[in-house]
């Protein structure tokens, strides 16, 4: 139960410290923000968020007479969990929410939460849509934009709630309790803030840890950590397995370009390939998650198809932006990690001139280059990483590189450069934080960059 009497103090003043500021303020309690970055125009966030005006920003370095007077901290994603702030708060004896924690208290209905290095964003819009076409109120939230702190307030017990989360929310979880869960894949990501591979797994596998005994925990057959994980989870739950490259004697699986579901009643066709608007292997496993998910809550088959074959892929994943003088250009933003990376250039059918590099999450780029596989004409690089990229590029023999200071330097270089018959593509391999907000602001910037190059 959530507590009125508590002092909060939502740190972040993006989409999630908002949106949990809003919430708290509605519901009566003692709120605060709080920022890290001291140059923040409060003026243009009041005036974005007329709302929270009532609402005291506190910014730069926070004193710790204001620490005292705070219980509950509740941290927005990108705040990572191990600054001096956030370590003394909790040596005082503050408690740390995360934003998904203080939602998930006054969350109502029935909760489904998808997590994995790359695909989630796409499992979780497709089960979104899957499930529309079965239950009346269905509310689609988290690490895909939408705060789930904006939507907690108004669920009721009818409705369905499907969360995209990610590896910094999953940090500060403490009963957030999904009644079926699926994890994807797990590749490195994400390494600076939870600094080794084994903490990134076991922060991916904590979204199962409040998971009531026979619940649904769907999982990748063929990512060896999650296999691995399954097996010490199936006395305790119903573990049920995908995979995209053999039959499963019980599970969903791809078989001939037929996604079918193995089951106590036997086999089931879900849908065929070929009837689906999403391409390439990662997102017939991104299907397989979706429906396996909504199947554990009742979806039957055939509304699942019926969704298959309208759903398209989400924005900034392999997005097909236009053509311009013979030259496809698309929009790969999201892939913020060379494993999505690897994904946005094996879909490429053209010689394609690739426009990579950003922020620095030590990321190794060995294995995207090689998956380069003869089709990248250019390597266009920009961005905090460009160096350590063209370093590794050169070591793997890749010679083509060539560097921009901006975007909009990039895009006009490929623009002034790329035949008819090639593409070009933005799958940078990177977050985006060195140079713009977030993914999107980036992949939409590089949307109204192609287009001014229109004839
Ligand atoms: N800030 C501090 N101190 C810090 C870091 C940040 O005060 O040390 C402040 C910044 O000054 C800024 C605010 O925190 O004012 C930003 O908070 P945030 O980074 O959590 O951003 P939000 O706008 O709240 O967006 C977050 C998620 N962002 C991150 O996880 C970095 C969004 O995921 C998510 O869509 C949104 O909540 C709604 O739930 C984006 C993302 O990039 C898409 N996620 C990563 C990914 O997918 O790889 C995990």
């Amino acid at each position: 139960m959530i507590d009125n009497k508590k002092r909060y103090l939502v740190a972040g003043t993006g989409k999630s410290g908002a949106a949990a500021a809003k919430l708290l303020a509605e519901k009566g309690f003692s709120v605060r923000l709080y920022d890290g970055n001291e140059a923040l125009n409060t003026a243009l966030f009041y005036e974005k968020h007329p709302e929270l005006k009532g609402i005291e920003i506190l910014l730069g370095t926070l004193p710790e007479e204001e620490m005292k007077q705070t219980d509950i901290l509740v941290l927005s994603p990108g705040i990572p969990t191990d600054l001096p702030m956030v370590l003394t708060m909790k040596q005082m004896g503050v408690t740390v929410w995360g934003e998904i924690e203080l939602a998930y208290a006054f969350a109502k209905g029935r909760l489904l939460a998808i997590t994995g290095t790359n695909g989630k964003t796409t499992t979780t819009a497709l089960l979104g849509e899957i499930l529309k076409e079965h239950y009346p109120d269905v509310r689609v939230v988290g690490n895909i934009g939408i705060p789930y702190t904006s939507v907690a307030a108004d669920t009721t017990d009818e409705t369905v709630t499907a969360a995209e989360i990610s590896s910094f929310q999953l940090e500060t979880i403490h009963t957030f309790a999904p009644e079926v869960t699926a994890i994807l894949n797990i590749t490195p990501d994400h390494l600076n803030r939870h600094h080794s591979m084994e903490c990134y797994i076991k922060i991916k596998e904590s979204i199962t840890k409040n998971q009531k005994p026979g619940q649904v925990c769907v999982l990748n057959y063929e990512d060896e950590a999650l296999r691995a994980f399954g097996k010490t989870l199936e006395n305790r739950l119903n573990v049920i397995y995908f995979s995209s490259a053999r039959k499963l004697e019980r599970g969903f699986y791809l078989e001939n370009g037929r996604i079918c579901c193995a089951g106590e009643d036997g086999i089931h066709a879900v849908a065929d390939t070929g009837e689906c608007n999403l391409l390439g292997t990662h997102n017939y496993e991104n299907i397989m998650a979706a429906a396996a998910v909504a199947h554990a809550l009742g979806v039957p088959f055939e509304k699942i198809r019926e969704v298959l074959k309208i759903f398209r892929a989400v924005a900034h994943r392999i997005e097909y932006v236009e053509e311009i003088a013979g030259v496809r250009y698309y929009n790969d933003s999201k892939a913020t990690n060379p494993d999505a990376a690897i994904k946005g250039i094996r879909a490429m059918e053209r010689p394609t001139w690739l426009i990579g590099g950003g922020y620095d999450k030590q990321s190794e780029y060995g294995d995207w280059i090689d998956a380069f596989d003869g089709k990248v004409v250019k390597l266009v690089l920009l961005g905090e990483t460009k160096e350590k990229i063209a370093k590794e590029a050169v070591q793997k023999g890749f010679t083509d590189v060539v560097m921009c200071e901006s975007l909009e330097e990039a895009v006009t270089y490929c623009r002034s450069n790329a035949r008819p018959g090639d593409a070009v593509l933005l799958s940078p391999a990177c977050a985006s934080w060195d140079m713009f907000p977030n993914y999107e602001k980036r992949g939409d910037i590089f949307k109204e960059l192609v287009r001014s190059h229109r004839q």
